[in-house]
């Protein structure tokens, strides 16, 4: 059992510890629980007992608890629980704004368990009938609805990846010599995904029986010969196709897309009197087969270069590959530092010097550690005093630390109002600023916009954070003019972020090719909570490439003295005018 699962388990224990009304104590140790399995780097089934007490708020009973749904699969009180309620109690969790509160109270007085009961009981106004309800409550209930149906379906680049390479590697196990490779979605590095698409090739029949008996497949859909589908317990579909090893490059092609991709490159084959499909390249006039063995062999024989997945979007990648212009895409290699991590200071995981040393085991020449400001109250957010106290303990673990420059900085709120949460002379004395957005999401367009201009006014700002406020599959961003915001992003020499956190990649990556175009320094970074979430920068790079983004296009590819130069507080006009592409 994975760590993610087992963290679930004690999660749902805790929601549904809350629905029930149980004692705050027992259900922060769960969620408490939760965490500290989700952080640790060894997979904690495999842990023995005395290692499992090691483990941060994992005591006795908790141990025992993760030995059984190690050796089970699953947990009796687990079981026991869920019971006690209808099991689709908890899709109503899963509605943004909709806690374990609001459920028992949905729950208790009108017997809601289940969505179409919570649409209708909206819907007819019966919701504000309740005491602690209101209208404000049943239009973010309404709104949650409506975000859940439009977004059902579908799922976070990084949960699908997880999830693919779990079923790709059971494949490759037991098919060690044929080519088993994650298409469509998944491999263009898209940020959410509808399904799973795997393509076999040179497997034996009887991949198709190992598919469809793999571990957490809820059901089989379909089975045949080149094709099944099936359901996972998590509620993905994943589709497995076999090709003939000389088909194997045109089926990669095909099944990668996207669709409007492979339009246009079936459209550039017959321009040329061939005709492309999942089999191969062939001629029009005879069917005498060109290529298909290899993508790269396809692309050549349409005078392409190789195009990259991740530009297979039909957004001039073809135009640009027949011309010689691709970009050459960033790495994550290219990447020498990360300058947006938060620790135990705030509402990280660990300390200081945990994130340092895991910054330098990463190869990073530096790192930033940005903290919250004051207003995330529920974040213990740093006031002034608190702030340049932590800069200075910042400060000290930079000396010692002989490999990694270590940048004493802050993820400071923007205010309602478009002011900063700290006091310019505070935010003078640190290294590096991050300003965000994290309340009043329901302002207008043009108060948020305003409210976001005002901030990148200010000359202590460095970085724009998570500029637009998504959460995606969640929450839409925040109505803002983004172009507004790009344009005085680029005048004030303000770097936007592409915030790696998987619900959020945020820029996007169309908003991210559009402020390189306009001049904005990007910065990618990962908005870690602990040291293992510094690996989620892949999914940051993954919109990068998605955004044409080249190495020389993000600040923090550059070395330190260089990217120290170039942040909006070091920059002098001349600086600015001479760094625009
Ligand atoms: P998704 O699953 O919604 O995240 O997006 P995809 O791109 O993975 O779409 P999916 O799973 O329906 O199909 C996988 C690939 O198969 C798709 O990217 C391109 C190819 N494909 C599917 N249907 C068609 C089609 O009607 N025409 C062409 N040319 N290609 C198709
Ligand atoms: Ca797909
Ligand atoms: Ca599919
Ligand atoms: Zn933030």
């Amino acid at each position: 059992m994975e760590n993610a699962a087992i963290a679930r388990v004690f999660q749902e224990i805790a929601d549904l510890l809350e629905i029930k009304g149980e004692n705050a104590f027992r259900i922060r140790a769960y969620r408490a629980a939760a965490d500290s399995v989700a952080d640790c780097p060894e997979r904690v089934a495999d842990l023995p007992a005395d290692r499992l007490h090691e483990l941060p708020g994992i005591g006795k009973d908790l141990a025992a608890k993760i030995r059984e749904l190690a050796d089970t699969g699953g947990l009796a009180y687990h079981r026991t629980l869920l019971e006690e309620f209808p099991p689709s109690i908890l899709d109503l969790l899963k509605l943004q704004g909709v806690g374990p509160k609001t459920v028992a109270l949905l729950y208790r007085t009108l017997g809601i368990s289940t969505l179409d009961e919570l649409e209708s009981a909206a819907s007819t106004g019966r919701l504000r009938a309740i005491k602690g309800m209101g209208a404000k409550k049943e239009e973010l209930i309404l709104k949650a609805l409506d975000e859940r149906r439009r977004f059902s379906g579908r799922h976070l680049l990084a949960d699908t990846h997880r999830v693919a390479s779990t079923l790709v590697e059971h494949l490759r196990a037991r098919a060690p010599h044929a080519t088993i490779e994650p298409v469509g979605s998944l491999r263009r590095g898209s940020e959410t995904c509808g399904d799973i698409d795997i393509l076999a090739a040179g497997a034996p029949p009887e991949i198709m029986d190992w598919f469809t008996s793999a571990p957490a497949i809820a059901r089989v859909l379909g089975r045949g010969d080149t094709k099944s589908s099936v359901l996972l317990d998590d509620g993905y579909q994943a589709d497995l196709r076999l090709v003939p090893p000389e088909s194997l490059g045109a089926a990669l092609q095909y099944f990668t897309g996207s669709k409007a991709h492979n339009i246009a490159l079936r459209d550039r084959a017959l321009q040329r009197g061939l005709k492309l499909n999942e089999y191969g390249l062939f001629t029009v006039d005879d069917g005498t087969r060109v290529a298909g063995a290899t993508e790269q062999e396809i692309y050549a024989a349409l005078d392409l270069p190789f195009v990259p997945p991740e530009l297979r979007e039909h957004r001039g990648e073809i135009e640009a590959a027949g011309e010689r212009r691709l970009p050459a895409l960033i790495d994550r290699g290219d990447l020498r530092g990360d300058v947006h991590m938060h620790t135990t200071a705030t509402d990280g995981h660990d300390d200081i010097e945990t994130m340092a040393r895991a910054a330098e085991a990463l190869g990073y020449e530096y790192l930033a550690i940005t903290d919250h400001s004051k207003a995330l109250a529920m974040a213990n957010g740093l006031d002034e005093r608190r702030a340049l106290a932590h800069a200075k303990a910042i400060r000290e673990v930079g000396r010692r630390l002989e490999h990694v420059t270590v940048l004493a900085g802050i993820e400071c709120d923007i205010r309602p109002d478009g002011s900063l949460d700290l006091a310019d002379d505070c935010l003078a004395q640190l290294d590096l600023v991050i300003a965000s957005v994290h309340s009043g999401f329901n302002q207008d367009e043009a108060q948020m916009t305003d409210r976001v201009l005002a901030a990148l006014d200010n000359p202590w700002v460095d970085v724009l954070g998570h500029p637009t406020g998504r959460l995606l599959l969640r929450r839409d961003p925040y109505r803002l003019d983004v172009e507004r915001v790009i344009q005085a992003a680029a005048d004030a020499g303000v770097a936007l972020e592409i915030n790696s956190q998987p619900d959020r990649l945020d820029l996007s990556d169309v908003q991210a090719r559009l402020a390189r175009d306009r001049g904005v320094p990007i910065v990618i970074s990962t908005d870690a909570h602990s040291h293992r979430g510094l690996d989620l920068v892949r999914w940051g790079i993954a919109v990068a490439r998605r955004a044409w983004l080249e190495a020389p296009d993000v600040l923090n590819t550059r070395p330190f003295g260089e990217f120290r130069a170039r942040l909006r507080r070091h920059r002098t006009s001349d600086a600015r005018i001479a760094s625009r592409r």
